[in-house]
């Protein structure tokens, strides 16, 4: 018999276009070698052009699809991406209690703060802010915002390195264990420095900025690289250590789609693939 692999769950939304939610978190947890389940927080209708509607899941219905895996397959890492709502939040941190994941017990929560789609388009309604620092941040092992999420989170406008650093200490206060607050969105810096924060040290982590449109899905899949590395046993400094390798990969295998913004990609995992069913 096969063994069973780690597993890992992201609470998250579907992206019709395949690209990002909880599409991109299942082929992260597969190119990472565990299995992945998935509690859905929202449907959007969605395309490489952006998104044109949401329809949320009861929060009920998202609480028991976290319980009945988390119950039956177990889980040893949790992530969260598009939440929409606070009840929803709520709902989430209540279920997430229940089977001890976070901090109050012994699966590791990633908490992903996405609050807009690379278009703008809003992820999380505005008054589910509040819900997401009081509610789900003290819960969280580790939170990665981008630099608009830090924005809308703390009212820090990130423009330096060294403003990255304020932004840390000021999120560390919602009470996380860990904060990664990455600098993806700071244009002029020629890398990519993602900064980890435990409350009293930090740790850098530098990559390539490439010149690349088609970046629909990076925040999902460093966070479900991050959870998989977690679910494996990985310290926090070794998982986001290959989540950054993972993601500057990724970033590279990215490839057009439509007419608008096209994913990363984790296929570089997966060298044959475009053999595979039409070679030899
Ligand atoms: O990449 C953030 C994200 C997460 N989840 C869903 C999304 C997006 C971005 O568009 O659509 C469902």
């Amino acid at each position: 018999m096969n063994p069973t692999p780690p597993r890992a769950l992201t609470i998250a939304g579907s992206d019709s276009g395949g690209g990002a939610g909880i599409q991109a978190d299942l082929r992260t947890f597969f190119a990472c070698g565990v299995h992945g389940m998935t509690a859905i927080t929202a449907v959007t209708v969605q395309n490489s052009l952006g998104v044109t509607g949401v329809h949320t899941i009861p929060p009920e219905v998202v609480a028991a699809q976290i319980e009945v895996v988390a119950t039956d397959i177990g889980v040893q890492a949790a992530k969260t991406g598009m939440l929409a709502t606070a009840e929803i939040i709520s709902a989430v941190a209540a279920a997430c209690d229940k089977v001890h994941i976070g901090l109050g017990g012994a699966t590791p929560l990633i908490v992903d703060p996405v609050s807009a789609s690379m278009h703008g388009d809003p992820l999380l309604r505005d008054d589910a802010l509040d819900a997401l620092r009081g509610e789900l941040f003290p819960r969280a092992t580790l939170v990665t915002p981008n630099l608009d999420e830090v924005r809308l989170l703390t009212g820090i406008e990130v423009r330096s390195r060294a403003e990255q650093r304020d932004a840390a200490k000021a999120l560390a206060e919602y009470g996380s264990k860990w904060v990664l607050v990455k600098g993806g969105h700071l244009w002029d810096d020629p890398e990519c420095l993602d900064l980890l924060y435990d409350g009293s040290e930090f740790t850098e982590f530098v990559g390539p900025r490439y010149d690349v449109r088609h970046t629909h899905g990076s925040g999902d899949t460093l966070a479900s690289t991050i959870t998989s590395a977690l679910a494996k046993g990985a310290d926090m400094v070794s998982a986001v250590r290959a989540g950054k390798a993972f993601i500057v990969e990724s970033v590279r295998a990215a490839y057009p789609l439509g007419g608008g913004v096209g994913p990363v990609s984790p296929r570089w995992r997966l060298p044959d693939a475009d053999q595979f069913l039409v070679g030899e």
